[in-house]
This record gives C-alpha cells, structure tokens and sequence, in this order.
C-alpha cells in the first residue's frame, strides 16, 4: 500500500487506493483514511441521483427515521396503568442541554388532558384585594420573560435507593428535562390581583381530574415563579400543560403545576395530599421530612453509559453528562474512572446557569481497560453531590424521592456498560 501511495501514480482510484491508512483501528480521533476506495464516495449514491422531498411535505418536521429510537421509554412494572405514571427523556442519545418537547418526560396523575385556549381560565382568589379570571388572551398582555430552567420529578432515581436496579441513564435519571420558557411572572399576576398582608402562601392547582394542587410559600411565588405558555419558542406540548403551565425555579417537579387552573392566596399551607401522603421522606425512624422543594445538585454520565456503550475502542473517547442544581448554578463537575478513588475536573461546555442543567466533558483517551464511572457535581453554594452511603446516612433506606447520590456505571473492556453500586 506505502508504495503506491508514495508513488506518482496519475488514476484517481490508484489515488484513493494508496492514501490508505492500513486499518482503521489505529486511527486518532475523526482521522479516517480508507484503506480501499469508498463506494460511498467514488459511486454516485441513490441520493444524488433524483430529487429529494419538496417543501412542505413535512409542515411540521419530526427527525429522522433514523433516529427513531430517541424516544420516551416507560417501565412497565412502575405503575399499575399509564394513566398516573411516568416515562423518561432519552438522556443517553440527546447532547447540549436543551430537551426537545417531543421527548421530554411525562408525569401525569389523571393523563394528559386536551383544554383549548378559548377555554383556558386562570382564576386567582383567597387572600387579594381583587379575585381576577385572566383568559389566554389577557395573560399575552403581561410583560414576557425567558428564562431556561430544569423540571426534575422528586421521585428521579427513586427506584435506586437500596441498590443499582435500571439498566440506564434515560431509567435512572431521566425524570427531567430542561427548555427555555416564556412566559409572565407570577410576581405580575400576584401584584395584578393585589395580595392582602396576610397572604403568605400560594395554593396552584390544575384543571386535570388530580388538580395536583400544592402550595409555595410566598416569598418562592414573589421571586421567580413563571405562569408560561412557551416552552423552546413554541406553545407548551398538551403533555406538559397546554396552554399554560407553572414554572417553579429550581423545585421538584410536582410544584410545576400543569394546566393551570386557580391560584389561592392563603395564610398558610394547605396540606394537600401531594405534599403530606406524597412528596415526603420518610427517614430511619418513621418520621418524615416535609417541604423538601429544592433539587439537591447532581449530575450523571449520559455517555458511555448502558444504552451508550463504547463502540470505538480504546483511543480518544469523549465522556460527556449534565449536572444541575436547584440551589443555583453548577459550578465544578468531577468524574472519575476509578469508582471514585480518583477525580478528573470535567470541562463545563458553558459557565453554569441558574436551575439549568449545565453539560460536562472529559475529554480522555480509553486504555481498553474497564471503569467505574462516576461524575460528582457541586453549585455555588459550595454543596457537593454525595456518595450513596453519605446519603444513606442522613436519610436511611425508605425514601424515594431526592435521592441524588453519585452513579456508576461499570464500563467493560468490550464498551458496554452496567448500572452497578459502588456507595
Ligand atoms: N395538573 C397537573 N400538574 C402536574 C402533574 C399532574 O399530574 N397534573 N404532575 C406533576 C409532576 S409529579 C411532575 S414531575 C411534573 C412533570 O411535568 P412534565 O409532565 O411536563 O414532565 O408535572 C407536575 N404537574
Ligand atoms: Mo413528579
């Protein structure tokens, strides 16, 4: 082969020929030379030999069939029926940090509902000088604002509290998705209504048979909850509240109240069913934590992981994940291959944003050799996302939610990965 390609040969395909690099094993990263010529380069291929599709025959695009496998997945056995369940966003196949609505996870307690915008109410009453209806149309004349936030179910990675048990980044860590919103603070809305001085809680509820209602404290609502109507430049997906939703910075998901409906102004917290029999902790000696809103930072590998092993072997391999905190921005991100005996600062694609997922890279070269994976976050709070067992021994073995200990994934020297425990 050498011969050739030091030679002076003048045919173009003794050319292509001769470049060759034997193999392609050996190869640094994107540096492929064929060893033969390529048909798929030096024969004209189906797709340069007619037409492509005109415009419009997709009004509203979807990807590509082959990517077809970039979907929502549910596991079976979680929920008796779909109806009050979950599924989770493909987080091992999706890059950069923004989650196409298409595929962002779903959380309903009575299913998605259908309600039109000509029959959207938003009622706020309770403790304001004025109750007030606002219509679709009366809320697009408040004052607008965008901002891209992380919506994290409690109950994300619940499942894995006594040991490693779904095979998955998109299973373990899935129960959250990240877009950019638009839509009115509910600062506005309060001020519009006029909140008498003995408000000091807010009662959000849906228009869904669950309602979902829950109550936040005043100070949370007077800060930088969003009434929106946006979600990634276009309206909300009825999946996630069409035609209005809440957005509830940095908090469990529950809060983010779909399809919103009423607005309570009240002296005090109403003790609803999702924030007393659900959304709680229950701790090593049967009592239980209540009020844990905010999502303590975390952070997982999305790839290589089980549903993203290697394929390329050993050489430069790109290890890449996201971190987000609830409290703040992400500030560091640590990952290890060791199982946690050693760390490596990953690079953060961006400076972290506030309540938003923010994406990791380790840029490495892989020995072939298996890892133990894990990435470790911290925000600007100076809070460090802890080991299972640190976490085991604040709050025991009975909890689901909040559970934001660091993953592992086992790496094999054949590129596929395992969900396991290293605590
Ligand atoms: N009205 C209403 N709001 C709701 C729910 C619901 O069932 N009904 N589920 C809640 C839960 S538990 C979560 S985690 C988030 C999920 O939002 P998503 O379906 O857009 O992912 O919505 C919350 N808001
Ligand atoms: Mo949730």
């Amino acid at each position: 082969m050498s011969e050739t390609f030091k030679g002076k040969s003048t045919s173009r395909r003794a050319f292509l020929r001769g470049a060759a690099a034997a193999g392609a094993g050996a190869l640094g990263a994107g540096a492929a030379k064929a060893a033969t010529p390529d048909p798929l380069i030096t024969e004209t291929q189906p797709w340069a030999r007619g037409f492509g599709d005109g415009v419009d025959v997709t009004p509203y695009g979807l990807p590509i069939r082959f990517e077809d496998d970039v979907v929502r997945r549910n596991v079976d056995w979680l929920t008796a029926d779909t109806i009050s369940s979950i599924n989770f966003t493909p987080i091992h196949a999706l890059e950069g940090t923004i989650t196409p609505q298409g595929c962002a996870f779903e959380r309903h307690h009575s299913g998605a509902i259908e309600l039109a915008k000509e029959d959207y109410r938003l009622m706020i009453n309770g403790l304001v000088e004025t109750p007030l209806v606002f219509t679709y149309a009366d809320l697009e004349r408040f004052p607008r604002e965008n901002h891209v936030y992380f919506c994290e179910c409690a109950a994300n990675t619940g499942m894995e509290w006594a040991g490693a048990q779904l095979n998955g980044a998109q299973f373990t860590h899935g129960m959250i998705h990240n877009m950019e919103y638009t839509g009115v603070s509910l600062r506005t809305i309060l001020a519009e209504a006029g909140v008498k001085p003995e408000g000091k809680w807010v009662y959000v509820e849906g228009a869904d048979a669950s309602s979902n209602g829950r109550s936040i404290p005043m100070e949370k609502a007077l800060d930088d909850v969003l009434v929106a109507f946006k979600a990634n430049g276009e309206a909300l997906r009825k999946e996630h509240g069409y035609p209005v939703r809440l957005v509830v910075p940095g908090w469990e998901g529950n809060m983010w109240v779909k399809w919103l409906r009423r607005i309570e102004v009240t002296d005090a917290a109403v003790q609803s069913r999702e924030e007393t029999s659900k959304y709680t902790d229950t701790l090593e000696d049967g009592t239980s934590r209540k009020w844990t809103w905010e999502m303590d930072a975390k952070s997982v590998v999305t790839s290589p992981s089980p549903q993203a092993p290697i394929t390329h072997g050993q050489g430069p391999l790109v290890i890449s994940g996201l971190a987000w905190s609830g409290r703040g921005a992400i500030t560091r991100v640590d990952v290890s291959k060791d199982g946690g005996k050693t760390w490596e600062t990953a690079r953060l694609a961006k400076p972290g944003e506030k309540m938003a997922l923010t994406r990791f890279y380790l840029d490495t070269t892989w020995d072939g050799k298996e890892m133990l994976l894990q990435s470790r976050a911290m925000d600007e709070t100076g809070y460090v996302q802890p080991t299972k067992t640190q976490l085991r021994e604040v709050r025991g073995l009975n909890s689901i939610y909040h559970n934001n200990c660091i993953q592992t994934w086992w790496v094999k020297p054949n590129g596929e990965a395992e969900n396991v425990e290293v605590s």
